[in-house]
């Protein structure tokens, strides 16, 4: 049986390992799941994946969820180049520790970013509150400007010389955010300078094919029926206002 991933590229985690998967010319069946369709809340997703998000993995019997967990598996079943996930122990602690730090910086600021000034306002009708929302630009900012000072200082990449996994789980996340139209690089000739390495070595056809659903989404929104995130309306706003 062939590895199968569970994806909807709209998702950050989700085009991580999509790419991932591609570059590294890995061999799978993509399952499209549609989260603005409510399919992780499907009775056959919860059998391969109980915590309904994407993406998944299954490779035969054994299921696996979480992005980072799921390239880290990838890298060592299919040995991917060194540098994605370097032996050297101190290349390896830095990809590990903007891996750890991301989830509730770039990750969750961005993330919110995305939902406040795009699907909040658009496809659920609700007004954002301006202090919200120049609070959750300032969240972004700081975690931008920490990519720029802490973890790139004057490398090209994150650990160094070579594009990592750190650097793709980054980018992934600072796209999100650029989706809803907000001006992100223009400002930031550091990372303006990352991203254009990271997409060059990721290879710009695939980057541009992986993003072209985000990069797109003001304009989705517009003809997208709002009524399928309706019933999950309070949760998002429990979770972004
Ligand atoms: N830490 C997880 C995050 C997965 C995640 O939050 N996925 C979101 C999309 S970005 C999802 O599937 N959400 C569906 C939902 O919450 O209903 C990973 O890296 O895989």
């Amino acid at each position: 049986m062939a590895l199968e991933l569970y994806l909807d590229l709209f998702s950050q985690p989700a085009r991580s390992v999509y790419i991932f998967a591609k570059i590294n010319n890995i061999k799978f069946d993509f399952k499209k799941i549609t989260l603005f369709a409510g399919e992780q809340y499907g009775e056959e997703y919860g059998k391969i994946n109980m915590m309904r998000k994407v993406p998944a993995m299954r490779d035969g019997e054994f299921h696996l969820a979480e992005s980072i967990a799921i390239m880290m598996y990838l890298s060592e079943k299919f040995q991917t180049p060194d540098h994605w996930y370097p032996t050297d122990i101190q290349k390896r602690a830095r990809v590990n520790e903007y891996l750890s730090w991301q989830h509730t910086a770039v990750r969750m600021h961005g993330t919110r970013v995305f939902w406040l000034r795009l699907m909040i306002p658009k496809m659920l009708g609700e007004e954002v509150p301006k202090d919200k929302m120049a609070a959750a630009l300032e969240d972004l900012d700081g975690s931008l400007q920490l990519i720029e000072e802490k973890f790139l200082q004057d490398r090209p990449f994150i650990a160094g010389d070579d594009i990592s996994l750190a650097d793709l789980v980054a980018i992934v996340e600072i796209m999100q955010p650029v989706g809803s139209g907000l001006v992100v690089f223009e400002k930031r000739p550091k990372l303006s300078g990352w991203r254009n390495r990271v997409r060059a070595a990721i290879g710009p056809e695939l980057f541009d094919e992986a993003h072209q659903i985000i990069l797109s989404a003001q304009e989705m929104v517009k003809s997208m029926d709002g009524s399928t995130l309706q019933p999950f309306k309070p949760k998002i706003l429990r979770l972004f206002l």
